[in-house]
């Protein structure tokens, strides 16, 4: 049997391969970093019929222990349709079964998406009329970080900022933006309103680097984007360091920031509660989101991170500095790498087309607050 990673978003160590039946393996560390969690492989040698078990023996030891626990890992024979395999976690490892059906597999943490995919969306978005690219960052190793301006009707339009995957295993966020994109291409009802009052901010990818290299946290520097918003670097974090230009050019009126969590399995949301400057406004316009969001989309506030006390949130993190520095509506969106409990899937769990399914309600959503968000 051969097992690979040596292609984009790719990640494995191979420890022994020579018994089919049970092949021993370990995550590879995130590039400058401690942290791992993310694996992309391909195995390759099946035998139709056999039911093959893969060890991922480092997982104890991975960034977030616990999420193991209740975690099934995806599957796919094409690369486009994945499916979640029998996994259990114990002391020896992760432990990852397929009755194999044909000779090759991929296995990975959560749904790829990929820079090719990523390529064609960026085509497809700027096809469209309403699109133009309105300036090109770069991240560390030289990938470009598009930003999309989706223009409006209004004279004096709101302006909403969507970024996603600052941390690169979280490929459920360019999901999520690709569902987004598709959804401006309909030109329905709710979006034609929206657009009457705001143009959209979207930057569909913010660490590309961290994601081609099989990161699970982290960008080509090592650095966690999300915690490089108060001292962004040209030499670190540039990709933070050009999205924070281009807010200052052209304004925030809302800021979303798309990210998996690897623990808890409900889609949820983060606010700024703890900033210092929240105030009943912004209070009253996050809590009216929740509610809109939980009325139209696969979205919860039961369960999710536990609220930060007043004045000690974290301004190093995107949602709390662009909440705090443009006194706006800021949330952190959170879909689970498991499955949303409250309408579970056992074939895919949560997926690519969950979350861009989930984009398309918080863009409903959006529609009717757009005008409140001043
Ligand atoms: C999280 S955001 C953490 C927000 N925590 C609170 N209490 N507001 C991160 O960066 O750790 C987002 C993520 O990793 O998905
Ligand atoms: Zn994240």
């Amino acid at each position: 049997m051969q097992i690979r990673s040596d292609f984009d978003s790719g990640n494995i160590q191979v420890l022994d391969a020579s018994d089919p039946s049970r092949v021993r393996l370990a995550i590879r560390k995130d590039f400058a970093s401690d942290h791992f969690q993310w694996f992309h492989f391909l195995a390759d040698g099946l035998t139709p019929g056999q039911t093959h078990c893969f060890s991922l023996e480092n997982a104890r030891q991975s960034s977030y222990p616990l999420a193991w626990s209740g975690y099934q890992a995806v599957a796919s024979y094409d690369g486009e349709d994945w499916f979640r395999v029998p996994t259990t976690f114990d002391d020896g490892g992760l432990h990852v079964e397929l009755l194999a059906e044909q000779a090759q597999a991929r296995f990975a943490y959560f749904e790829p998406y990929s820079r090719a995919r990523h390529a064609q969306l960026l085509v497809k978005a700027l096809a469209l009329p309403s699109v133009e690219l309105l300036a090109c960052g770069s991240s560390l190793q030289g990938r470009e970080l598009p930003l999309l301006h989706v223009r409006g009707t209004a004279s004096a339009p709101r302006k909403i900022w969507l970024i996603a995957q600052q941390h690169p295993g979280e490929h459920m966020a360019e999901w999520y933006m690709e569902g987004l994109i598709e959804r401006l291409a309909k030109d329905d009802e709710e979006l034609r309103c929206l657009l009457a009052q705001a143009d959209l901010y979207l930057i569909p990818h913010m660490n590309p680097d961290g994601a081609f290299l099989g990161n699970l946290r982290t960008n080509a520097a090592g650095r966690d984007l999300n915690r490089a918003w108060q001292a962004p670097s040209a030499s670190e974090s540039p990709e933070v360091l050009f999205v924070q230009q281009q807010m200052a050019t052209h304004g925030v009126d809302c800021f979303l920031d798309i990210h998996g969590d690897e623990e808890i399995p409900y889609v949820f949301t983060a606010g700024c509660e703890g900033n210092p400057g929240f105030t009943p406004r912004l209070d009253a316009l996050e809590q009216e989101f929740r509610q809109r969001l939980m009325a139209v989309g696969e979205f919860q506030v039961e369960h999710g991170y536990p609220r930060d006390e007043p004045g000690q949130a974290n301004l190093a993190l995107a949602c709390n500095w662009v909440g705090q520095t443009y006194d706006c509506l800021a949330y952190t969106v959170e879909m689970p790498f498991k499955d949303h409990d409250l309408s579970p899937d056992p074939r895919t769990g949560w997926n690519g087309a969950r979350s861009k399914r989930l984009a398309r309600d918080v863009l409903s959503v959006l529609a009717v607050m757009a005008g409140k968000l001043r």
